[in-house]
């Protein structure tokens, strides 16, 4: 009921709506719009009541419910349910507990902050209140186990069109990394439910650093970190652009379930790559490896070439990529 009355308030823009016409058209008492709009109030959105007039909603908050963010969304599936909470231990256990509990493809959740937001091989991701976007989707798609790294790439190409088209270049980290003037800007962490040949579930989740500022960072990771508003220097809308990017994973991933292929993100990861044609150091269980990075495959794994001459292909997995000199 709540977010039917928002949407007569947002329908009626700059005009005062009488308590009598929403009590009308959705046959609720006028006590009880009296609490919703209260409840609203609460939430940030601005309203103004005059008796006799009614209603007008003045402004709405900055916040990343389904409501907010459904004028952005030009998807069929991606985003069209969005659980949405102040705060979460992490978007993607939230995410695993509703796949588990069959929960459908391209639901999304999102927090405002979270407590124990998670990076890849146990590494935590910090998620200030109010300052990025946390999200996670819910995915099932009838691919191999072993192809579920593709979906990383997918979103890695996701995230820097949706950047790129709210005017910000990035480059694409491989494999899950966006990065902004040589420092990281989004991490992507995708997870799989599945048996060796059956995919049960997939869950993407994605960490945005959409307006922090430097000290928003734990100081552990302010060398390495970076923010769009930080390098903008001015604020970006949140939910454009999370529509942005759900519009575009849409696009995308539809390309891999509909003709097993991720041609289209991958000329995205290899043209905007940060690491294609540099030297860089493979870190795998502790051992380094020196080598150059020369190309993406079809797959979405990385071609690099040895010392000697050698060319090999890495998958995700477990690998973390630097610069030789540096993050990138
Ligand atoms: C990642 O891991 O980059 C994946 C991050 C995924 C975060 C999203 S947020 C929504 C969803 N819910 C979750 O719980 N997670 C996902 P990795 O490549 O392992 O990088 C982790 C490393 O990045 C850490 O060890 C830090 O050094 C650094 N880091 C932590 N927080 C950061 C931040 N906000 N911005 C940039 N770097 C950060």
């Amino acid at each position: 009921m709540k977010e039917k009355i928002l949407k007569l308030l947002k329908d009626s823009k700059n005009e005062f709506i009488s308590g009598q016409e929403i009590s009308q058209q959705l046959n609720v008492s006028r006590t009880a719009i009296w609490k919703y709009i209260n409840a609203l109030k609460e939430e940030g959105y601005e309203i103004e009541s005059v008796s006799r007039k009614g209603y007008m909603l003045l402004s709405t908050p900055d916040i990343l419910n389904y409501e907010e963010i459904r004028k952005y969304l030009e998807t069929k599936h991606i985003g069209r349910e969005i659980f949405y909470f102040d705060t979460l231990d992490s978007t993607n256990l939230k995410a695993k507990e509703l796949a588990a509990n069959e929960q459908k493809e391209g639901t999304v959740v999102i927090a405002e902050e979270q407590t124990n937001g998670r990076g890849r091989l146990g590494r935590s991701w910090s998620s200030p209140k109010k300052k990025g976007i946390w999200m996670s989707i819910i995915l099932t798609p009838e691919i191999e186990p072993t192809d579920a790294a593709k979906v990383t790439q997918v979103a890695a190409a996701a995230v820097w069109k949706g950047i790129n088209e709210v005017g910000v270049k990035t480059q694409i980290k491989w494999p899950n990394d966006i990065v902004l003037n040589g420092k990281k800007v989004c991490g992507v962490l995708t997870e799989m439910s599945g048996e060796l040949n059956r995919l049960n579930y997939l869950v993407v989740g994605i960490g945005i650093n959409a307006n922090m500022s430097d000290e928003d960072f734990p100081e552990e990771i302010r060398g390495l970190a970076t923010s769009l508003k930080i390098e903008l220097n001015k604020e970006v809308e949140r939910k454009e652009l999370i529509g942005r990017i759900l519009n575009n994973f849409e696009e995308l991933y539809e390309e891999l379930i509909h003709n097993n292929s991720i041609d289209k993100s991958i000329k995205i990861c290899v043209e905007n790559s940060a690491l294609i044609g540099k030297d860089v150091r493979l870190i795998l269980k502790g051992k380094e490896e020196e080598a150059k990075a020369i190309d993406i495959s079809k797959e979405g794994e990385l071609i690099i070439q040895d010392k000697n001459g050698d060319i090999s292909k890495i998958i995700s997995g477990e690998v973390s990529v630097r610069g030789l000199y540096g993050y990138v």
